[in-house]
């Protein structure tokens, strides 16, 4: 089984470096720009949309080659976008153990002392480094070499995968923190339908059939493949939402509990006010959004593990990743392929990554 992502680094760093000499040979003042972007674009990702992608063409019958490896590539291009973007939007400070792009893009105001405020202008250039990684995502996969006809084919499912993004972002950024034990349970239908769009769509599913309809993909193939990844992208869900509140800094790459302090309503704390009592779920409530009180965090993780909503939630991830190993084995994908999405899947949702 070959791994494409170490192929995948290998071409946003060639693709990073020659885009990033047009730029620099357009105005040399650019060039700390560039720089951020090839730290962004090069970061420790953990490429599994490149991944999914580059398996969901194998597994339709695609030989391996340096042209889908290139396409893959550009998912990741389309995820520092999406990544720079979310940041901007919730005001993070850090992306994956670095300062975000706009924290770097402020600093590097300060640096060259620049006209005007550092702040507005980190946020502003950091939409603009996103709309790059846009316009460079489409190029990357355009440039890949792959067949004009294989590219038109497929381009209607990258289409739908960006527009999905942008609809589950939406539906993320018009959810408040759930203030009700009635409306708790109206977010969680809300919370796994933004779920759907984020993450299984956007992380698995639309990437394994961007990479079938790439290679033209046999009858039933795309739906095996959202059979696999809608209880995946679930999984991984609750898992991402585990470790933020529960994983180590360290590893993470980012500070504990930043869905909370955000007042972001994900899957785990939606199941914990369902599973809190009525008084232990107004105090949980009062511990979600900014600004958080004093040691919020640690409250509120010793709350979630208390009622037993932590310990449902790994049940869940086990179930949910179960379910996703179960429909792949009734995939009609060789050998290899099925090994290499096995790897991805536990990978993915497992207790420490
Ligand atoms: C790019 C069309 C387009 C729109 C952008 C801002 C926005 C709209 C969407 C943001 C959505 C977003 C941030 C989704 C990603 C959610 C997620 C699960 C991120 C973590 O992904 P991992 O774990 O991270 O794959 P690494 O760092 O490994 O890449």
């Amino acid at each position: 089984m070959t791994d494409p992502r170490p192929r995948v680094s290998v071409v946003l760093r060639q693709f990073a470096a020659a885009r990033g000499e047009s730029l620099r040979d357009i105005d040399a003042d650019l060039a700390p720009f560039v720089r951020v972007a090839e730290d962004v674009l090069l970061g420790d990702g953990k490429r599994v949309r490149p991944a999914f992608c580059y398996w969901g063409w194998r597994g339709a019958g695609g030989p391996d080659c340096d042209e889908i490896v290139r396409a893959a590539a550009s998912l990741e291009v389309l995820h520092a976008c999406a990544l720079v973007h979310d940041d901007v939007m919730d005001g993070s400070e850090l992306r994956r153990g670095q300062p975000s792009a706009h924290r770097r893009l402020a600093a590097l105001h300060r640096d060259e002392a620049l006209p005007g405020d550092p702040e507005g202008f980190g946020r502003s250039a950091a939409i603009l480094l996103g709309d790059l990684f846009l316009t460079w995502a489409d190029d990357l996969l355009m440039a890949s070499g792959l067949a004009p006809g294989s590219l038109a084919r497929a381009w209607p499912t990258y289409a739908r995968m960006r527009g999905e993004l942008v609809a589950g972002q939406y539906l993320d950024l018009t959810s408040g923190p759930v203030d009700d034990a009635g409306s708790a349970r109206a977010d969680g239908g809300r919370v796994a339908r933004i779920a759907q769009y984020k993450t299984a769509g956007y992380t698995v599913i639309r990437p394994l059939q961007l990479g079938a309809v790439l290679a033209g993909p046999r009858p039933g193939l795309l739906a095996a493949y959202a059979a696999f990844g809608r209880p995946l992208g679930a999984a991984f869900q609750l898992r991402d939402d585990v470790l933020d509140l529960f994983g180590d800094p360290a590893v993470t790459g980012k500070p504990v509990g930043s869905d909370l302090r955000a007042g972001r309503p994900n899957a785990l704390l939606s199941l914990a006010l369902a599973h809190a009592g009525p008084a232990a779920a107004t105090r949980l409530r009062a511990l979600i959004g900014s600004p958080s009180p004093p040691g919020a965090v640690e409250r509120a993780a010793e709350m979630i593990m208390a009622c037993g909503a932590l310990a449902v939630a790994e049940e869940r991830i086990a179930a949910d990743t179960a379910a996703a190993l179960a429909a792949l084995a009734a995939c009609d994908v060789d050998a290899t392929t099925r090994d290499a999405l096995t790897g991805l899947a536990i990978a993915a949702t497992a207790r420490a990554q």
